[in-house]
């Protein structure tokens, strides 16, 4: 059976012309997305990330046509007509057809599209041996430019990291901020253990990642000390452990970045018992899709 998508109110093959080229999400980069995983025929932290995307379209003023109730209910629909048991949802919602004037005026209705799709962990054995990350060139944008709170359709500052990372044969690209602290990954937040205390960067120059927030009540469940703060790569490459967070890659061990082999190489003993904590988490809760 072919995947099934849905587009304003249809539901159609994968393959269906379904997209105006006059769509200002395509012209213009103009709306937002969301990326929401299923495990076990449940959907994890499903209000969290619908709260993230309409909170997405409010802080670019974009409407999306549905109530958050109703956009649930589509989303499990598809799941439905998908058949997901672990699954890859990836609601989209844009500016809408318009002209190739770039005032959102000219838009009358958001599009809303939604791909819901069979889906396993990223990094295949990456994950037992541990990920090998760079530092990239490029910077992450600055919350005086497009914020990186937004989860926009405007990710080539993270593509261009991507294919730096790509460049050096790494599996992820770390960004600095503009000041030159550590920010986050290309499509994931950054951890660190240092003197035993589970830290990442505030959310400021980066996306506030639910998998992150999950990883810190893991940790503070597990009565560590947990801490947002700034930091360097000179704390990077000192670092007991590090790890990276995101729906798609959940929590994968780093054991090297920009060449320094991370502690002894191998993930560390505090990430793995969060990834056994994750793993569990995402399989005993969550919405229930068949039921
Ligand atoms: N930072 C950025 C820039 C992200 O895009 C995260 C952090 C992690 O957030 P969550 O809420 O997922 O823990 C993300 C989200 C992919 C892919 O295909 C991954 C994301 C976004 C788009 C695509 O790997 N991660």
């Amino acid at each position: 059976m072919g995947l099934t998508i849905y587009v304003n109110g249809e539901y159609m093959d994968r393959d269906a012309p379904c997209i105006s080229i006059f769509d200002h999400g395509l012209l213009y980069g103009d709306g937002i997305f969301e990326g929401i995983r299923a495990y076990n025929k449940r959907i994890f932290k499903f209000d969290e990330h619908i709260d993230r995307l309409y909170n997405s379209a409010k802080a670019i003023d974009l409407v999306i046509p549905l109530e958050k109730e109703k956009f649930k209910r589509i989303i499990i629909d598809l799941c439905r007509r998908n058949e997901i048991v672990n699954g890859y949802m990836r609601p989209i919602v844009t500016r809408g057809k318009g002209d190739l004037g770039l005032d959102p005026r000219r838009c009358k209705e958001a599009t809303v599209a939604i791909i819901a799709q069979p889906f396993d962990p990223l990094y295949g054995d990456a994950y037992e041996k541990g990920l090998k990350v760079v530092t990239t060139s490029w910077r992450r944008n600055p919350p005086q430019c497009v914020n990186p709170n937004i989860k926009s359709l405007n990710y080539l500052n993270n593509v261009l990291a991507r294919i730096e990372a790509n460049q050096a044969d790494a599996d992820e690209a770390l960004f600095l901020d503009n000041e030159g602290y550590v920010s986050e990954a290309s499509a994931d937040n950054f951890f660190i253990i240092l003197n035993d205390v589970v830290t990442s960067p505030p959310s400021v120059t980066n996306l506030r990642g639910i998998t992150r927030d999950t990883a810190m009540e893991l940790a503070e469940q597990k009565g560590w000390k947990t801490r947002k703060r700034l930091f360097t790569l000179f704390d990077v490459y000192s670092a007991e452990e590090c790890f990276i967070t995101g729906t798609a890659a959940e929590i994968g061990p780093v054991v090297d970045v920009d060449g320094r082999i991370i502690n002894d190489g191998k993930p560390g003993p505090m990430t793995l018992e969060l990834m056994k904590a994750y793993k569990d988490l995402v399989n005993s809760t969550g919405t229930p899709i068949y039921e």
